[in-house]
């Protein structure tokens, strides 16, 4: 467990240099162990930067069980990426806490992270705030569902730039912009170009990354971080040439 600001002074160091980074979003939902273990054998071996746990709709108590195997298995500090305050394990590296701010719902805003705020600082978890962006990647999400939210439409670059332009005036510490898990379009690449142009901060991008190709093009359009789920869990051993996409695109070497 890590109490200092190693993973984020990591990602910024990271950034930096120009070097882009990958996360392998892990649904603990959908953990078959034995899947799990080859998926974190593949990903210790290509360079994966962090391993996000987490889902916007939990029905099993598997998170802890996933941090254990992933400690056991791999170097790669594991980050919570959660859909509620259930999903605070201390045994993790870092929380994303995920400030919905492209929705207009107050506990996704403030509320749940009130209620949560005692638990984070017991925890000793490295707590990373998160200017979280929906963009409509085509169809409903359990993301967009759950949030009771609505997505920025993905013609609407100028909304998002403006979304997370006052997420860092506000003084968060990433955005992510999100298709959401399993969208049919990924974050189209004017909304990346634009919220990179917009702001300094590390970009996320993830959601309906199912490629390699489109795992490059979200990265040539700005984004600092890469998250890949769904497609992994299906062919796992994409894993490799997604990771080697990205890495592919630094900009800078230093
Ligand atoms: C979802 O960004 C993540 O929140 C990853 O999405 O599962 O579609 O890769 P996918």
């Amino acid at each position: 467990m890590l109490v200092d600001n190693g993973i984020y002074t990591t990602l910024l160091e990271k950034k930096a240099k120009g070097r882009k980074q990958m996360a392998v979003l892990v649904d603990p939902d959908k953990v078959i162990p034995q899947q799990l273990d080859h998926l974190l054998e593949l990903a210790q071996g290509a360079d994966i930067d962090y391993i996000f746990i987490g889902g916007s709709l939990l029905v099993k108590d598997q998170i802890k069980e996933c941090i254990y195997r992933i400690r056991e298995r791999t170097s790669i500090p594991a980050v919570l990426f959660p859909g509620s305050p259930l999903q605070i394990y201390s045994e993790a590296d870092a929380i994303l806490l995920l400030s919905l701010i492209s929705g207009r719902n107050p506990e996704l805003l403030i509320g749940q992270h009130v209620v949560a705020a005692p638990y984070l600082k017991k925890s000793g978890l490295e707590v990373i705030s998160t200017g979280y962006l929906l963009i409509d990647g085509g169809k409903p999400t359990t993301a967009s569902y759950m949030s009771n939210t609505l997505p920025i439409p993905g013609d609407k670059a100028e909304i998002a730039m403006c979304t997370a332009m006052a997420g860092e005036m506000l003084g968060l510490k990433l955005i992510y912009l999100d298709g959401g898990s399993g969208a049919f379009q990924p974050v189209p690449e004017p909304v990346i170009r634009s919220v990179r142009e917009a702001t300094s901060l590390p970009l996320i991008v993830g959601g309906g990354i199912r490629s390699a190709k489109l795992a490059h093009r979200a990265v040539q359009a700005g984004a600092d971080l890469i998250v890949v789920g769904n497609i992994l869990e299906k062919e796992p051993s994409l894993l490799g040439e997604m990771s080697a996409a990205i890495k592919s695109s630094k900009v800078i070497d230093s």
